[in-house]
């Protein structure tokens, strides 16, 4: 699972993705400073079972700090667009295909009014970042329709002299944009494309495609600005949800962490100053986020961004296959070592050929640690599941 991090030249998409993931990689008030997408390993987090069942975990693919998981998921921090990219403005459309192999998407906007249409710094409060997000959506549609229309004609022609359905055809000439033969069904449900289609309706098409395919999440970045207010303000008026973020005192915070000076779980409201004498300079520097961030928004909101994506959007759950459901250890002794992201629906057979190709065809059963009972084969895991697999041998 890949989470895109996408928006406008400028807006701070590199500096979010940094704070996520502690790479390190280029960070500049430049317009396009980003041009190859930056990839990583960021996290998302959610209560470890560790201090429910008082015991201590072991995480081998995970970390738990404090007792919150911290789970793995891939970023890539794509290079800006700006209005016009998909006819080749700016950078140009070959991003867009970066922007596709995401499955859910953070678009960074500059709440703080600070960055103009075309990326470039301008007085902040002057610029609306409403416009952005109109624009980023605008870009990805017409692009997909781009592609939706090439060939299309023919192809059409082709499949209904071979008694073809148009969602075979659709869903062939979207291949290689991440979108299911679902998602173009669901699309074809709310917009009638089979007879001759208008250009509009093309367009309503794809938008909507887009919305199933690629859920999105606004990072309402550079509140630390006073001027993110009215902002904020004009983001609540889009149907996109937005959080309120600083990715600047964001990656300060992981950086401190880093170095010792202070002891911060991404997405806490606060953080423990450890070290003594810390220089002034470092110590003005935390009061600020503390004043201007924290306190007023209740985290820096990076890790919220990433967990709404990643189980709100996406509708992922965590669960923790073991092999010993008495101790909920696995067959090397380690305590809930694991912990898989799946998405609502998966079943416990399909959890064991998440872990192993093999396992779900040796699949016998599965054992819900918790409470010590066997799970229906039709069983849907929950979010928090502890699950022991019984494999035929
Ligand atoms: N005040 C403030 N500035 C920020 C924040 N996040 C990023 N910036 C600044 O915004 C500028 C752009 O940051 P980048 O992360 O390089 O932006 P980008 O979106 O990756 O830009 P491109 O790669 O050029 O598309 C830099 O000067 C950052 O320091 C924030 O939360 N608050
Ligand atoms: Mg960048």
């Amino acid at each position: 699972m890949q989470i895109g991090i996408i928006g406008k030249t400028n807006t701070g998409k590199t500096t979010l993705f940094s704070a996520a993931t502690l790479v390190d990689a280029e960070i500049s008030n430049r317009i396009f400073t980003t041009i190859e997408p930056n990839k990583g390993v960021g996290y998302v987090t959610a209560p470890c079972p560790c201090r429910q069942l008082g015991v201590k975990c072991q995480p081998q693919n995970s970390r738990c700090v404090n007792g919150t998981r911290l789970i793995p998921v891939r970023l890539i921090d794509i290079a800006g667009l700006v209005p016009g990219a998909h006819l080749g403005r700016g950078l140009g459309n070959q991003f867009l295909s970066d922007i596709m192999e995401a499955n859910a998407l953070v678009h960074v906007v500059d709440a703080s009014g600070g960055t103009d249409s075309g990326g470039n710094p301008c007085p902040p409060g002057t610029h609306d970042p409403m416009e952005d997000v109109l624009f980023l959506e605008e870009e990805i549609d017409f692009w997909m329709l781009g592609i939706l229309k090439k060939n299309y004609d023919t192809l059409k022609r082709k499949a209904e002299a071979a008694h073809q359905k148009l969602d075979d055809v659709i869903y062939k000439q979207l291949s290689g944009l991440g979108i299911t033969h679902e998602d173009v069904k669901a699309a074809m449900r709310h917009v009638d494309i089979s007879g001759n289609p208008s250009n509009d309706d093309m367009l309503r098409f794809v938008s909507i495609l887009r919305k199933k395919a690629k859920p999105m999440i606004i990072a309402a970045n550079k509140v630390d600005m006073p001027e993110a207010e009215k902002g904020l303000a004009r983001l609540k008026e889009t149907e996109v949800e937005s959080v309120p973020c600083s990715a600047e005192c964001e990656l300060a915070l992981r950086k401190a962490e880093r170095e010792g000076d202070i002891e911060y779980v991404p997405g806490a409201k606060e953080f423990k100053l450890i070290k003594p004498d810390l220089e002034p300079r470092k110590m003005k520097a935390l009061e600020i986020i503390s004043e201007r961030v924290l306190k007023r928004f209740g985290s820096t909101g990076v890790q919220q961004c990433l967990n709404q994506a990643v189980f709100r959007l996406l509708g992922m759950r965590v669960v923790y296959p073991v092999e010993d459901e008495t101790h909920f250890r696995s067959g090397k002794g380690h305590v809930l070592p694991d912990a898989y992201l799946v998405p609502a629906g998966t079943t416990p057979r399909q959890l064991a050929g998440m872990i192993h190709t093999d396992f779900a065809e040796k699949f016998v059963a599965a054992v819900n640690a918790r409470t010590r009972l066997r799970v229906a084969a039709d069983y849907e895991l929950k979010d928090g599941d502890i699950i022991k697999i019984m494999l035929r041998r």
